[in-house]
């Protein structure tokens, strides 16, 4: 009689006799018991050679649910979206040679945003390396510049420890993704298992609170502030800071701004927001930037991005309070006056309380006339646009479906573009880990694959991926993926026909020559999504749009692929153009 493939596993996982002497687990057993012990649920990842043994453990196990994806990249991205929509390690598994180099993308684009993750890949046995083995690579080599540390398992006695270490740097400090390459002979051999509770590393002693004195000279010149301004970033995410954020906000009565990668930390919907700073920001948040006096920048890095060009920012005085865990992050772009390093939550906490014991108090006057500027800069409503009954405007996509899902529990994926700056713009997160995209190294193809990562994580929850045509051609592949393992996704791509981001640059900087930015043959997406087995459906003119967002929020148990036809010519305003400074901004076509 044929088992089912239940009943083999069963048969596979059965202990052994009582009366048996204790079997030592082999390399790929213990990895499998540090990843309990690490309470990991999910792991994504793509079998091969080196891994076989590993796989052949997570098989005899059912705590760790294990996703095939179809593509090295998508494992990756989808543990990182886990990653940063639950603030857990986000942990991914490749072979090794092409799974490691397929991988590298992922892992790149966690690093640059300070992602908590640790990444298994599979190495040639120990004997082999050096030898140009087959599927060899030299991972720890590859991978060096792009992670926040990378280890080479050579015996199977350091695994245990090795995983404690990768997961303690991972999720610790400035989390960043770990490397943990394991040669085949190691992820086969055996060893008694022991996990440690604690791991000392003498030369990693991340420090979390801050400086008593620093804190204090913060303090005073916030609280002696004429024009003050709170510019805060991913830090407080990724600290968990967001209600400390808050308290301080409003215990001041000072504007705030986020960055791209901040935003949600503080409520969009509050008076006190400006909306996003920087190249795409706000005519106000950047402003307010350029002309405030004093600057406390939390878990912030000073990105390009952000201040445009340096000689600009630094052409007017102001003194600057900079809090991050990083010590490298200080005075690295622009110098700073008080540097704070620790852990953002410990240190607002610390602010918060020595400012509600202080003296002194805000100056109401200054700060009222301060608040009368901020409104006059707002009054020039820079993310105005002209919608159209005609054609479908990029924006008023985001608007409605921030309409139809903000009082839900939603999160946002989006892709690399112009649809990632609308995304940015229009939709107005209230809440941390809700907005989830690549920001530091900007990588087309994450917003599916972190979809399906968060899906997994959150059932009950509607998971949008706003897109591009360009972008979500990365990764499409993981369509696939999302129907064998139930994450129905809703996919709203803003077809523009165009990579819009760069049609818009070569529009603005490069005399309108289009140089390879029009997608000519695009396929069929709604054929496509149903050759994937799911539900696609084509959005042509305005009056269709919400209908089809609702019909998409409806098939709740569905990935629903919607093909919206945007105006291709639509740019992102405002922009803040190459070499230009932050106040320098185009607010519009009419500005050219
Ligand atoms: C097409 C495109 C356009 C973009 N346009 C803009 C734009 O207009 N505006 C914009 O803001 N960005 C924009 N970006 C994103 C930009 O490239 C950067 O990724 C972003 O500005 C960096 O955000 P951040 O400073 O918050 O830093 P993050 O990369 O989020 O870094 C976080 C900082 O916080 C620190 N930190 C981490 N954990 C803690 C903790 N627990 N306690 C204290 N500190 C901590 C880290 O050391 C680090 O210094 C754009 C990206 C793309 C792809
Ligand atoms: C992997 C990768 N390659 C190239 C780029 C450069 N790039 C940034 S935006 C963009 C165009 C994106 O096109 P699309 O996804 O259609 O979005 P749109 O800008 O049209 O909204 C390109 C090519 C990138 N960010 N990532
Ligand atoms: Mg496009």
């Amino acid at each position: 009689m044929d088992m089912s493939a239940a009943e083999i596993k069963r048969a596979a996982s059965a202990q052994p006799h009582p009366s048996s002497p204790p079997v030592e687990p082999n390399g790929s057993e213990i990895l499998v018991r540090c990843l309990q012990a690490e309470n990991v649920k999910f792991l994504w990842g793509y079998p091969g050679g080196a891994v076989l043994y590993i796989y052949d453990a997570l098989y005899k196990q059912d705590t760790i649910e294990h996703v095939l994806v179809r593509h090295e990249q998508a494992a990756i991205h989808a543990a990182d979206g886990y990653a940063r929509a639950t603030g857990n390690v986000g942990v991914a598994l490749v072979t090794s040679g092409p799974g490691v180099t397929n991988a590298v993308t992922g892992i790149a684009t966690a690093y640059m945003d300070s992602i908590p993750m640790v990444i298994i890949t599979g190495q040639v046995p120990t004997a082999a390396i050096g030898l140009d083995a087959f599927q060899e690579c030299d991972t720890v080599g590859i991978t060096r510049p792009i992670v926040k540390h990378n280890f080479l398992v050579k015996d199977v006695r350091d695994l245990a420890t090795t995983l404690k270490k990768a997961f303690h740097i991972a999720r610790t400090g400035r989390p960043g993704p770990v490397v943990v390459d394991i040669p085949k002979d190691v992820s086969q051999k055996t060893t008694p298992f022991h996990y440690p509770q604690s791991v000392e590393m003498r030369s990693y002693n991340p420090v979390r609170k801050g400086h008593g004195g620093q804190i204090r000279k913060a303090v005073q010149l916030l609280l002696a502030a004429k024009r003050p301004y709170i510019y805060t970033g991913g830090g407080v995410v990724l600290g968990n800071a967001s209600a400390e954020l808050r308290e301080l906000v409003n215990l001041l009565g000072y504007p705030c701004t986020n960055t791209l990668m901040g935003l949600g930390a503080f409520p969009a919907s509050d008076p006190k927001f400006l909306g996003m700073l920087g190249m795409h920001g706000t005519y106000e948040a950047n402003m307010t930037m350029q002309n405030c006096d004093v600057l406390l920048a939390v878990g912030a890095r000073f990105d390009d991005r952000v201040i445009g060009n340096p000689k600009h920012f630094a052409s007017v005085e102001r003194k600057i309070v900079h809090i991050d865990i990083d010590p490298s992050s200080i005075s690295k772009r622009v110098k700073v006056d008080i540097p704070i390093v620790g852990d953002v939550k410990d240190v607002l906490q610390e602010l918060i309380a020595q400012i509600r014991e202080a003296q002194a108090r805000p100056d109401v006057q200054a700060l009222s006339a301060w608040w009368g500027q901020i409104n006059e800069w707002r009054k020039r409503e820079c993310l105005s646009y002209k919608n159209s009954t005609e054609v479908i405007k990029p924006q008023a996509v985001v608007e409605k479906l921030w309409e139809l899902t903000k009082d839900r529990d939603t999160y946002i994926t989006s892709d690399v573009g112009q649809h990632q700056m609308w995304a940015a713009q229009f939709y107005r997160f209230d809440e941390p880990r809700r907005w989830i995209n690549s920001g530091g190294l900007g990588t087309m193809g994450v917003g599916l694959p972190y979809a399906m990562g968060i899906k997994l994580a959150k059932p009950d929850a509607d998971v949008f991926c706003i897109t591009g045509e360009g972008s979500i051609q990365m990764c499409i592949q993981e369509l696939s993926t999302c129907l064998q393992y139930k994450t129905p996704v809703k996919i709203v791509s803003l077809n523009n026909r165009y990579l819009g981001m760069v049609r818009q640059w070569q529009e603005l900087d490069y005399g309108g020559r289009y140089s390879h930015s029009y997608m000519d043959a695009l396929p069929n997406f709604v054929k496509l999504a149903e050759a994937y087995g799911h539900v696609g459906l084509l959005v042509e003119k305005p009056s269709d749009v919400e209908p089809a967002l609702r019909e998409a929020i409806k098939l709740k148990d569905r990935t629903v692929f919607l093909d919206i036809r945007t105006d291709p010519t639509e740019n992102v305003w405002p922009m803040v153009q190459a070499g230009k400074g932050i106040s320098e901004m185009r607010l519009g076509s009419e500005d050219l």
